[in-house]
């Protein structure tokens, strides 16, 4: 598919189809992407959540979604996604619904589930070519929790389970070239901030059958420990300074949708988090910011060297 609905801003969905008034944070990326993703997505989804700060969206009998969903155990949404599946093909196949009363299987998670305890079951799923699109809002840490690190944290961001002066020793895990590998239908990823990407990726995501994954960084003002008024800025600041790169892998090629050619230093991005607070203050740690800076240099030197 190579037209896009998509052109320009005024060309995205005017409807809300997730509704207001949500228990989520002030200022949280996640619910941003996701009001974004569910508008484009359109109302004929079926959410099959796994327990992370989105679960707190649905509680009996109020729910923000206008369709259906589903909750499942932290690992278990691909399981989960596969019997939502296989039910609406029974009922496709007796004639018990029409073809279009189908509805998209859409599992949504955070990282803790996306990166780590859930993959195996998503490997699984993969595997099984299981028509099912994934949608992980990825705020580097177990948010419901209280921020503990995730295999998707940061290197040196501090946590509540990594609160030495160096923060976060491990890197964060790449699931998207984790999914790449395992030759899935499509991989992308999104931010709320930049929606007209963001709404080319679902429209695409959702043109195409078989397993595909959409991670979208969510900005996390509780867990990152900054006000809810800096999530947008901190949002572009993540792209500009080339820490989170948009692009997407389709007919078995990776493609950079955005490439920040006059990139920002990461440290514009870093300081504006309290969870990265100890690499200024009551010092700057050169040596890690250094590290980190370069870690982003080398990243984006193979990507404009392969073009
Ligand atoms: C097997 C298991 N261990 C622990 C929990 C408790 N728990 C509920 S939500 C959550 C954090 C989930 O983190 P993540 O998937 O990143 O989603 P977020 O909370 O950030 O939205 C944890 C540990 C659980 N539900 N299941
Ligand atoms: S903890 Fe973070 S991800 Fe969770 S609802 Fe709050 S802002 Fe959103």
């Amino acid at each position: 598919m190579t037209e896009t609905h998509f052109q320009r801003m005024k060309d995205l969905p005017s409807t809300r189809l997730l509704g207001t008034g949500t228990p989520m944070c002030a200022g949280c990326g996640g619910l941003m992407s996701l009001h974004q993703i569910y508008d484009v997505l359109g109302e004929k989804t079926v959410f099959i959540n796994a327990a992370g700060c989105m679960t707190l969206l649905s509680v009996y009998p109020f729910t923000p979604f206008r369709g259906s969903w589903l909750y499942t155990a932290m690992a278990s949404a691909p399981a989960g996604a596969q019997g939502v599946r296989d039910a609406l093909d029974i009922l496709l196949q007796q004639q018990r619904i029409l073809p279009d009363e189908d509805l998209q299987a859409v599992v949504l998670t955070g990282d803790g589930a996306a990166y780590g305890m859930g993959l195996s079951a998503t490997s699984g799923a993969i595997d099984r070519n299981l028509d099912f699109l994934y949608i992980c809002y990825d705020n580097e840490g177990y948010g419901n929790t209280g921020q503990q690190y995730s295999q998707a944290t940061p290197h040196a961001a501090r946590t509540a389970t990594s609160k030495g002066p160096r923060g976060y020793p491990g890197f964060k895990k790449d699931l998207f070239d984790i999914w790449v590998a395992n030759r899935p239908a499509y991989v992308a990823t999104v931010i709320g901030t930049d929606p007209l990407d963001l709404a080319r990726k679902i429209e695409k995501a959702k043109s195409i059958k078989g397993p595909r994954l959409i991670i979208s960084l969510a900005p996390c003002p509780t867990g990152w420990n900054f006000d809810p008024r800096e999530s947008a800025e901190i949002g572009k600041l993540a792209v500009k300074t080339g820490v989170w790169p948009l692009k997407e892998y389709v007919d078995g090629k990776v493609v950079h949708t955005r490439i920040p050619r006059l990139r920002q230093p990461v440290e514009d991005y870093l300081q504006k988090q309290g969870r990265f607070a100890h690499l200024f203050t009551p010092e700057r740690n050169e040596k890690l910011l250094d590290e980190i800076q370069q870690r982003t240099d080398r990243y984006w030197e193979a990507v404009i060297n392969s073009l």
